[in-house]
C-alpha cells in the first residue's frame, strides 16, 4: 500500500510557512500580544538594549477544535524560566513567551509543587489589641497575627522580589502565553518580525518543547470524540443538535471489522508532521544579523551529537544546544560551526545536585507532610532550609553568560562590517 504523503510534502519552506498559516487558524491573542510587545520592543530598541526571545515549556496538540482532549509533553518550563532571570541578570530585555501555567521567572522559586509557597510561610503570634500592627488587620480588631515568610527564608525571598519588583518597574519582561502548537508558531513568527529594528541586538533561544506532530485544522474533530455509537434520533432524548451528528462521521472512532465487535471504539490518531520553521525562522523572520539558539532533546545519549550536529547543517543558524532528558539540570553540549566550517562541541557540566534523581531539588509539599509526626515534619522543614540555604548552581548561571559572551562577539563583528563598508 503507498504511503500516505502530507499535504505539505515536496513544497519550498516559502509554500509550506503559507500553507500551514492558511491552513491552521491564529490565536484568538495574536493581537493583543502582538500590540504589547510591540510597545515593549519600540521602548528598548530607542534605549539599544538588547532583547532576547526565551521559548519556554511544552506545546498541546488537540484533537478536538473545541477541545477535551490533547497531547501534551513532559516540559515544565524549567530551563525557559530559570534561564530568562539569567538574561535579566546579563542586561538583556526578556520576552517570555511560554506555554501557558507553566513555571515562570522568579515565581518559579515558590510556584511549584517541589517548592510549595506554603512552606515558605507562617504566621507571626498575635499582637496585644492596642498595637497598631493588629487593628490594622483586615481593616478590624485581629486576635491573628500577620503572616510572615519564615526568618530562614528571608534573605533569599527578598533577592528574588527584588529581582522580580526590579524586572518589572523597569518593562524588562514581557509575558507572553500560549497553549497549542499552532499558537506557538503564530507566537514565533509574529514575534520574530516584531524583533526586526533590533538587528543585531536581538537573541532567539528556543527552549520550549516543541511538538513534532500535530493534527491538520481541516482534519480535526470539531465536537469531542465519542467512544461509543450515538443512540439512534428515535431513542435519543437529547436536542436536535446532537442528533445531527452521525456515528460515521465520527473521525478517529474505529472498530476492527475482522475483530469482534466491541461496545467501545478504538481511538485511532493520525498526526501529520509539524513543518520545521526554524529554516524559515533563520532565513525570512528574524532580523538580519540576529543570534539564534535552538535547542536539541533526545533520550539516546548516541544520538545527541550527531542529531545537533544535522540541525546547524540543515538550518545555519548560529548554536545547538544539545540536553538529555536524565541530565539536563546539570550537563548540556553547544554544538556550532567553527571558523573553518567544521562543527565543534563544547561540553558544560556542573555538579549533579545531591540526591537528586531527575535534578529537581527535593522537597516536600504540607499535603506530603501531613502524614509525619511533629518531629519527623520539623526535620523535613529544617532540612528544606538547608537546602535552600545551601546554594545550588543552576546550568543556567553557566550557559547564559557563555550565550552573552558570543552575542557580543556578533554584534563587534557586525559593527565592525558596518564600519568597513561606511
Ligand atoms: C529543550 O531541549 C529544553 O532544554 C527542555 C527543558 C525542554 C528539555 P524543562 O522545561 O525542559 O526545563 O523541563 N528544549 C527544546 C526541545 C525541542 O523540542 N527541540 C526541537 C527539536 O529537538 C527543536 S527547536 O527538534
Amino acid at each position: 500500500m503507498a504511503a500516505k504523503t502530507a499535504p505539505a510534502d515536496n513544497l519550498s519552506p516559502d509554500e509550506m510557512e503559507s500553507h500551514y498559516f492558511k491552513t491552521n487558524p491564529q490565536p484568538v491573542f495574536l493581537q493583543t500580544h502582538t500590540s504589547v510587545a510591540r510597545t515593549f520592543i519600540d521602548r528598548h530598541v530607542e534605549a539599544n538594549r538588547r532583547v532576547v526571545l526565551v521559548t519556554s515549556g511544552g506545546t498541546t496538540v488537540p484533537l478536538e477544535t473545541q477541545t477535551v482532549r490533547f497531547i501534551d509533553n513532559f516540559s515544565a518550563g524549567t530551563r525557559g524560566a530559570t534561564s530568562a532571570e539569567y538574561f535579566l541578570q546579563e542586561g538583556y530585555a526578556v520576552i517570555f513567551l511560554h506555554r501557558q501555567f507553566s513555571l515562570l521567572p522568579y515565581s518559579r522559586h515558590y510556584s511549584h509543587s517541589t517548592n510549595c509557597f506554603l512552606d515558605f510561610m507562617d504566621e507571626a503570634p498575635s499582637q496585644p489589641a492596642s498595637s497598631s500592627l493588629s487593628s490594622t488587620i483586615g481593616g478590624q480588631n485581629s486576635e491573628h497575627g500577620p503572616i510572615v515568610v519564615r526568618p530562614e527564608y528571608q534573605d533569599e525571598m527578598r533577592k528574588v522580589l527584588r529581582q522580580y519588583r526590579y524586572a518589572k518597574e523597569n518593562h524588562l519582561l514581557l509575558l507572553l502565553p500560549f497553549t497549542t502548537v499552532t499558537d506557538y508558531l503564530y507566537e514565533l513568527r509574529t514575534l520574530a518580525n516584531l524583533m526586526k529594528p533590533l538587528g543585531a541586538n536581538a537573541l532567539f533561544y528556543l527552549a520550549a518543547a516543541v511538538s513534532d506532530f500535530f493534527i491538520p485544522r481541516d482534519r480535526m474533530a470539531e465536537h469531542k470524540i465519542q467512544s461509543n455509537e450515538i443512540p439512534a434520533p428515535e431513542q435519543q432524548s437529547v436536542t436536535a443538535a446532537h442528533t445531527a451528528i452521525s456515528p460515521d462521521s465520527i473521525y478517529t472512532g474505529f472498530n476492527d471489522p475482522n475483530g469482534p465487535q466491541k461496545q467501545q471504539k478504538k481511538l485511532i490518531v493520525d498526526l501529520d508532521p509539524v513543518p520545521k520553521f526554524l529554516h524559515r525562522l533563520v532565513n525570512g523572520w528574524a532580523p538580519a544579523g540576529s543570534m539564534i539558539v535552538s535547542f536539541k532533546l533526545e533520550t539516546d545519549p548516541n544520538l545527541l551529537i550527531l542529531k545537533s550536529e544535522q540541525a546547524i547543517q540543515r538550518y545555519s543558524h548560529h548554536l545547538v544546544i544539545g540536553n538529555l532528558l536524565t541530565n539536563r539540570k546539570w550537563e548540556v553540549v553547544f554544538v556550532s560551526r567553527k571558523p573553518d566550517g567544521g562543527m565543534q562541541e563544547r561540553w558544560i557540566r556542573i555538579p549533579r545536585p545531591r540526591g537528586s534523581v531527575s535534578g529537581a531539588l527535593p522537597g516536600m509539599c504540607a499535603g506530603l507532610e501531613a502524614g509525619l509526626s511533629a518531629s519527623a515534619a520539623a526535620a523535613a522543614a529544617a532540612a528544606r532550609a538547608e537546602e535552600h540555604s545551601r546554594k545550588e548552581v543552576e546550568i543556567e548561571s553557566v550557559i547564559i553568560p557563555e550565550l552573552k559572551k558570543m552575542h557580543t562577539a556578533m554584534i563587534e563583528k557586525a559593527k565592525s562590517a558596518h564600519a568597513d563598508k561606511a
